[in-house]
């Protein structure tokens, strides 16, 4: 496989024409073999993730990309670009579920009970609860989740601006990273650029009902200028570090910038 893109060779102007599974497989060669996210190839070429569903080109997009690197996709993301909107009669339903289990082990988590621990480089590491979070400014936005498995779903996300929170916490801002540890094991981080970016939000409501269990109540962050695996659910603590923090996926070998 990797010996097929040795050579770098046009951009992906000249994409015409791929079916749904092309683009599927796409994502998923870019990710798992060329260390590469739709994310960088989106910002690349200069399509957005509507029109890369509408064209092709794989082949010749995989061997032109196949040389950047998570340092490369960091310069290259653009703090102001928004990741694609969507109406309200888009919205997939059933949203599907994915986590590294089944359904039935997906955490049952208390909202009352539950408690957002807050560490590292913050000046205020007083825990939150859901009523607190639900005291700050709270935003919404209908977005398309990607995983990297190969399917896609658009839905209604509400909750708190992560930038607001941050600064709201006495964050260090300039810091590299946000991690953030999940009730479920699960765990993973962001660079500070797309923590601050104004669609980063930590979710509380999906289709303007409390977040279901499913779907990482009480507080998932949504993060739709990244991969579906860099949107943690069942988030209990976060942390601001300059110390490369990982991830689930990312420890495993998926790359970790997975964003455009
Ligand atoms: N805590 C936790 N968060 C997680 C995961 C997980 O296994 N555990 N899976 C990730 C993956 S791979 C995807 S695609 C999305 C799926 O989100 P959904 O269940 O809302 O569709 O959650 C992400 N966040
Ligand atoms: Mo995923």
């Amino acid at each position: 496989m990797t010996d097929e893109i040795k050579r770098p060779s046009r951009a992906g102007k000249e994409i015409l024409n791929a079916s749904k599974p092309q683009i599927e497989r796409l994502q998923r060669r870019l990710f798992l073999r060329q260390g590469l996210s739709l994310g960088a190839l989106v910002m690349l070429t200069g399509c957005d993730y509507g029109s890369l569903a509408e064209n092709d080109g794989l082949d010749r997009l995989l061997r032109t990309m196949s040389g950047f690197n998570d340092r490369v996709q960091a310069l290259l993301f653009n703090p102001h670009r928004l990741a694609p909107t969507y109406a309200a009669s888009q919205i997939t339903k059933p949203f599907p579920f994915n986590a590294f289990y089944g359904i039935d082990d997906a955490p049952d988590i208390d909202p009352d009970a539950w408690k957002l621990e807050v560490s590292g480089l913050v000046s205020d590491k007083t825990p939150w609860t859901v009523q607190r979070l639900r005291g700050l400014p709270q935003e919404s936005q209908i977005t398309r989740l990607i995983c990297v498995e190969g399917w896609s779903a658009i839905g209604q996300w509400s909750g708190v601006p992560f930038r607001a929170f941050l600064e709201r916490i006495g964050a260090d801002t300039t810091a590299k990273y946000v991690g953030l540890k999940c009730a479920d094991k699960y765990y993973s981080s962001i660079d500070m650029a797309t923590a601050l970016h104004p669609q980063t939000i930590m979710t509380l409501d999906f289709g303007g009902e409390p977040l279901p269990g499913a779907y990482g109540a009480p507080m998932r962050l949504r993060v739709p200028t990244k991969l579906g695996f860099k949107n943690p659910k069942y988030i209990q603590a976060l942390y601001v570090t300059n110390t490369y923090p990982g991830g689930y996926w990312e420890d495993q070998g998926y790359n970790w910038f997975s964003g455009s």
